[in-house]
């Protein structure tokens, strides 16, 4: 009889230590597309640290910076199909997916801010919903500051950008790369700064906190700080790994998140100032651009925003409204 039960407690016992140590030991990965350095993956890291003390160590999300685990590109879907639990990517570049995930790379729609944030309130239900189908949840979504243009000699018009090597990192960066005549490529941020030196690309669109976590002044000399639009980094979970979690463990995520969201687009707008000032200490120079560059550019605008609308349609549409409702 004695034996008996010892023989039934030995699996007993060996299973709730195996239940224990998987709740204590939940672990996950998260890529990332950008250097320890960046302002988003020092976003992230206080993120985790975050959903660490919460839970207790129980949840340890290990972040992979710099492209270290997926390519930009391939992030999204990594997480899609459950080969990071989470991961980080640059929303406009998934536009040929879905127009939704463009919408905040249309030029001059927004002109602050507090303009990209509601514009972001306006496509989240459906940038929401569209993860949702493709397996994951939106956790939060911080804004890069405000996109320039960075060359090598000085531009007084769109005809200056004619035959220009143009790093592009999404449809419509390419499509305005084709409507000033200059031939676009398509380069990721990992490998922007070895881009430029090797001479594949001559000017872009991008931040000043790229521009300064390249060191963009090693090869070019001018960032037109036109504020054409204020794209943005979205960070989601598998919806598998995240159905996993206890409740009490659910919440510390999404309570982590929507700390890293509002710390994230705080962080963005002081980002943006030092990212000035170490560009022009780099020796760059920080120029408005002339009225005849800006005009040009707001003609472009115009027609990349109305292809967009044709082809995102009344969900495309329908943002759009909300948005300009909201302002
Ligand atoms: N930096 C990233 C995305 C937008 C930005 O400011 C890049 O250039 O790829």
């Amino acid at each position: 009889m004695k034996r008996r039960i010892f023989c039934a407690t030995v699996p007993l016992i060996a299973s709730l230590t195996f239940a224990g140590m998987a709740a204590a030991q939940t672990k996950w990965d998260f890529a990332t597309a950008y250097g320890p350095g960046n302002f988003h993956s020092k976003n992230d890291e206080l993120f985790v640290k975050d959903v660490d003390a919460a839970t207790g160590g129980k949840l340890k999300i290990t972040p992979h910076f710099g492209a270290s685990l997926f390519k930009m590109p391939e992030i999204k879907r990594a997480v899609q199909t459950g080969n990071a639990q989470m991961g980080e990517f640059f929303l406009v570049s998934f536009q040929n997916e879905s127009q939704i995930f463009g919408v905040d790379g249309l030029p001059f729609l927004v002109s602050s801010y507090d303009d990209a944030f509601k514009l972001y309130q306006a496509q989240k239900p459906a940038l929401q919903k569209l993860l949702d189908k493709q397996g994951q949840i939106l956790l939060y979504s911080v804004a890069w500051p405000p996109q320039g243009i960075y060359t090598k000699k000085p531009i007084h018009s769109a005809a200056d950008l004619k035959g220009m090597k143009w790093r592009v990192y999404s449809p419509t960066t390419a499509r305005i790369g084709e409507l000033i005549g200059a031939q676009p490529v398509t380069v990721q941020e990992a490998e922007l700064a070895q881009a430029l030196a090797t001479g594949v690309v001559d000017g872009l669109v991008t931040s000043s906190a790229t521009g300064a976590d390249n060191k963009l002044f090693e090869n070019l000399k001018y960032y037109y700080n036109v504020q054409a639009w204020i794209p943005k980094n979205a960070v989601t979970v598998s919806k598998k790994a995240f159905g996993a979690l206890s409740k009490a463990e659910q919440d510390a995520v999404l309570k982590a998140a929507a700390t890293a969201e509002e710390r994230g687009w705080k962080e963005s707008k002081e980002v943006d100032a030092k990212s000035i000032a170490a560009l022009k200490a780099g020796g760059m120079s920080i120029e408005p651009g002339s009225a005849q560059l800006k005009a040009d550019l707001a003609k472009v605008g115009e027609t990349v925003i109305k292809e967009w609308t044709d082809k995102a349609g009344a969900e495309g549409k329908a943002i759009l409204d909300t948005y300009k409702a909201a302002r």
